[in-house]
């Protein structure tokens, strides 16, 4: 006897193919798919397994990913390898890959590993359809920069994209959410021309420390999709851009009124969250000083609106904060209290123990890490809302 039964009255499906932990980016590029490792392990330790449905989903094939992909370029990304790459080749810069950055190489087996995230997120997607789950997890997923055929800032394939598609067969709405600390800007345009999904994206926005924009600079609160009004997704598209240092009050307030309000006017039937966890404190790429459990209460928050929910995960560069974020929502998700010192004998403990009065515990304080100073007023997020609510307007008309 464990404490966790299975709760009455809806069901929580898991979907995950351990073969994605096995991928590797490059030495010390930021995206570290053995983070899933680390998130799964902790899943097991607290015994949440026997909270959930657990599906290990087959890869996505070649036609299931040209739903939302051009093929040309799904060609090119299911035959490049490091071996036979063109550092100047034209189509391979063409598709987002090599260039200055390195934030999309070409690495061994990069076909398997966008076929096996994708795959779980169509999977989680028919477990809602089907009525075989109410809320679907899928924390290898949320790959949201990625491009019709274009790969950006770590994404391949847009999984996410892929996902509302099977969604629209049956829902008329879906409502796209997306906390990961960059813009959901792949999802975005791939729906900027319809009416029946809503995206929302919290993120940070504008000059960095070195004065370039932060990535991938779009998504102020004035960017609403097409401004044409003959264009169906006119206003069915909300940015919310945060400075530096957010805490985890002001994050809350904004999260609840300006998500509740969408949901209000919406009426989705559906909705998708991406909960990336690079908007926690200390995360490497990330800005904001946010504790788990305030990341975790955005899930809790949707998850109160009784709506056919699919999670999936995303950004998350501190890997040992990323596999507690995502352990914690999974807890929040079946309803379960984990206790905030770490099972014992859980596999990797070594990744929990090196920070000081955090070591050996699931909600360490975060928002002392790296502390970014907090360039929020609150009476600047209160017009951000005011901005926010006067573009929810055009719900109405
Ligand atoms: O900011 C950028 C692009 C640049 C151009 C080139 N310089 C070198 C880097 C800045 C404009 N890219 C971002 C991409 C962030 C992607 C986030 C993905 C998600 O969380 O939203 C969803 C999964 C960026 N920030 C940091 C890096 N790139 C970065 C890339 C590396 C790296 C270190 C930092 C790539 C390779 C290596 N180190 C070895
Ligand atoms: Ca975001
Ligand atoms: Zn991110």
């Amino acid at each position: 006897e464990n404490g966790l039964e299975r709760p009455k009255g809806y069901t929580v499906s898991f979907h995950y193919n351990p073969h994605v932990e096995y991928h590797h980016f490059g030495s010390s590029h930021p995206m570290k798919p053995w983070r899933l490792t680390l998130a799964k392990q902790l899943i097991l330790s607290y015994g949440l397994e026997y909270t959930m449905d657990i599906h290990e989903p087959r890869p996505a094939t070649f036609d299931e990913i040209a739903l939302f992909h051009d093929r040309e370029y799904l060609e090119f990304l299911k035959n490049v390898t490091p071996q036979n790459a063109k550092p100047d080749d034209e189509a391979l810069l063409s598709f987002g890959f090599g260039g200055e950055s390195n934030d999309c190489p070409v690495f061994d087996g990069l076909w398997n590993y966008v076929s096996l995230y994708s795959g779980a997120s169509i999977h989680a997607a028919q477990s809602l359809l089907n009525k075989q789950s109410d809320i679907a997890i899928n924390w290898s997923g949320g790959l949201h920069h990625a491009r019709k055929k274009m790969a950006a800032g770590f994404c391949y394939v847009n999984d996410i994209v892929i996902a509302i598609q099977h969604l629209l067969t049956e829902h008329q709405r879906v409502l796209y959410i997306d906390i990961d600390v960059h813009h959901g800007d792949g999802v975005e345009q791939a729906f900027e021309s319809t009416d029946r999904v809503f995206t929302l994206s919290y993120h940070k926005y504008g000059k960095d420390i070195n004065g370039y924009p932060f990535f991938p600079g779009t998504g102020n609160i004035t960017e609403m999709g097409p401004t044409d009004p003959s264009n169906r997704g006119k206003g069915h598209c909300l940015n919310i851009p945060i400075d530096d240092g957010i805490d985890d009050n002001q994050y809350s307030w904004l999260f609840k009124t300006i998500t509740g309000a969408v949901v209000q006017k919406y009426r989705p039937e559906a909705i998708v969250l991406q909960s990336g966890a690079d908007s926690l404190g200390g995360d490497r790429l990330g800005r904001f000083n946010l504790n788990i459990k305030a990341h975790g209460q955005c899930v809790e928050i949707v998850k109160s609106y009784g709506i056919p929910l699919l999670i999936i995960g995303g950004g998350g560069y501190t890997p040992r904060n990323v596999a507690r974020t995502w352990c914690h929502e999974t807890s929040v998700c079946v309803g379960a209290d984990l206790h905030d010192v770490l099972p014992p004998h859980i596999p990797y403990i070594q990744a929990f123990q090196g920070e000081g009065n955090g070591a050996g515990l699931l909600y360490p304080a975060l928002h002392n890490i790296q502390h970014h100073e907090n360039k929020n007023k609150d009476k600047d997020l209160q017009k951000l809302i005011e901005h926010a609510m006067e573009n929810l307007r055009y719900l109405e008309a």
